[in-house]
């Protein structure tokens, strides 16, 4: 017997396996069919490889589909590759465009839906229910994050609490006197609210808080600790990208180890990213998503970048859904320096494993033809007033373990308590002065 409580929807996040292939393949069939007939690009290139929707019977022809990159989408800049009417689109988001024109997505009223109902699944493997009230510090705008979790939150009929970011003692406050259940935003922008509140002489168990969701960019299991420390929390990992919808794409259960993905919406493999072939279970790869369930942006076998592997194990919560690992990072994130691939991730790995806060800046640097790599990290106050000896231990005890992780050697160099940027949405740790 299914105790329903722990889902949103526990027919389908428990199905069999078979079901849910049942389902993907129906949906995939007509996803192609609305592909082909609506967006010129899909049209075009299945007219070059030589392929007809009817060549795809079930989701176990999904390789034989093209693959759609984000310049495709900036090609297409802002409304081209919609496959419906605008009279049928009701909402808009885009990407932040750092790199690059913006990439638009649109929604219909099923769309967001369906991304509603994707998020309230997440909320509800969280140990959210009805009873909880939700305060979102994602940022609200174009950015998915912050109405992605709000209407998720409304949609499993939670209090949904539009704090976004910004002004953070003020979102302590808020948390203390609304007595707020679970809070939602990036990890990094959740440790600035911890370090917060032990300023403002808080004791996070004092707070009624008892979970996070946290999402947007890269974290490790050691943040995880941090954060959990720092607000008295469970922390939980939610994933997502605007192209093929926003938060809610996939996310974490109880036992906090992988993230499942709402495969009745969101197909995923894992592929080479140089020859694009499908790699198997378990392996490490760049993750490709097909929206089977959309219908304003429905992209095919869509090229994330982000660097993860897929995990098909029955999970002891119950749920059959894929789960994926946490991203390590992106393929366009990852730094090459003197030849070697460098994540920023791996930095705060290195930090986190020598009991240092994970604030911290990396400026990557060329001299005389030679890449050289420095690491600005932030210490508490009372290593700061530590005597010059102990300063140059702690910076050799960490450039050590760069070089033991990284395999490369970096200037590692102390600064001041709270003299680095916080972030309060999506962090940018590198300053590469090799491309400004
Ligand atoms: O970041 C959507 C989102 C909002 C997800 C709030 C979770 C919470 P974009 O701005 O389009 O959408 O950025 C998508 O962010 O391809 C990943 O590289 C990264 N990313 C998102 N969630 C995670 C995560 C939102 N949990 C890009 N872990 C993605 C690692 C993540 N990276």
């Amino acid at each position: 017997m299914i105790d329903d409580t722990k889902y949103y929807n526990p027919d389908i996040e428990c199905a069999p396996r078979e079901v849910l292939s049942w389902i993907q393949s129906r949906r995939l069939i007509k996803m192609v069919k609305s592909c082909y007939n609506n967006v010129p690009l899909y049209k075009k290139r299945f007219d070059e490889m030589g392929l007809v929707p009817e060549d795809i019977k079930s989701i176990e022809d999904i390789s034989k589909l093209p693959f759609t990159y984000k310049d495709d989408l900036r090609d297409a800049y802002p409304f081209g590759m919609f496959a419906v009417p605008k009279e049928k689109v009701v909402r808009i988001h885009a990407s932040s465009g750092t790199t690059g024109k913006q990439t638009v997505v649109g929604y219909t009223k099923n769309d967001i839906d369906v991304w509603s109902t994707s998020v309230a699944r997440a909320i509800t493997a969280a140990g959210g229910s009805k009873s909880d009230l939700v305060h979102i510090s994602y940022g609200y705008g174009l950015f998915t994050g912050g109405l992605g979790l709000h209407y998720g939150a409304e949609k499993l009929g939670a209090v949904a609490v539009p704090v976004s970011t910004g002004n953070t003692q003020r979102q302590v406050t808020i948390l203390q006197d609304y007595e707020s259940d679970i809070i939602c935003c990036t990890p990094s922008y959740a440790l600035y609210i911890g370090e917060t509140v032990k300023e403002m002489g808080i004791d996070p168990k004092s707070l009624k808080l008892r979970a996070g969701i946290f999402g947007a960019e890269a974290w490790s299991d050691r943040m995880r600790d941090r954060i959990e420390k720092s607000l008295a929390i469970k922390a939980y990992d939610i994933y997502g990208l605007s192209e093929i919808a926003g938060p809610g794409v996939s996310f974490e259960c109880c036992e906090q180890n992988g993230l499942h993905v709402n495969e009745d919406y969101f197909y995923p493999e894992i592929i080479d990213p140089e020859t694009g072939k499908p790699l198997p279970d378990g392996e490490y790869g760049e993750l490709v998503f097909t929206c089977i369930g959309k219908e304003a942006l429905p992209l095919l076998r869509y090229r994330t970048r982000d660097v993860c592997k897929l995990e098909r194990k029955t999970c002891s919560c119950g749920r059959t859904f894929v789960k994926m690992s946490k991203p390590r990072g992106r393929t366009d994130d990852m730094l090459v320096i003197r030849g070697i691939n460098v994540f920023p991730s791996q930095v705060e790995y290195v930090l986190l494993s020598v009991n240092i806060n994970p604030n911290y800046q990396i400026i990557v640097d060329r001299k005389n033809d030679l890449d050289i790599m420095e690491v600005q990290v932030e210490i508490s106050d009372n290593i700061f007033s530590d005597t010059v000896k102990n300063i140059k231990n702690v910076e050799h005890t960490i450039a050590q373990s760069l070089q033991s992780v990284l395999n490369i050697s970096a200037k590692v160099t102390l600064v001041e308590p709270n003299t680095l940027p916080r972030f309060e949405g999506k962090a940018n740790r590198v300053i590469d002065k090799r491309i400004l």
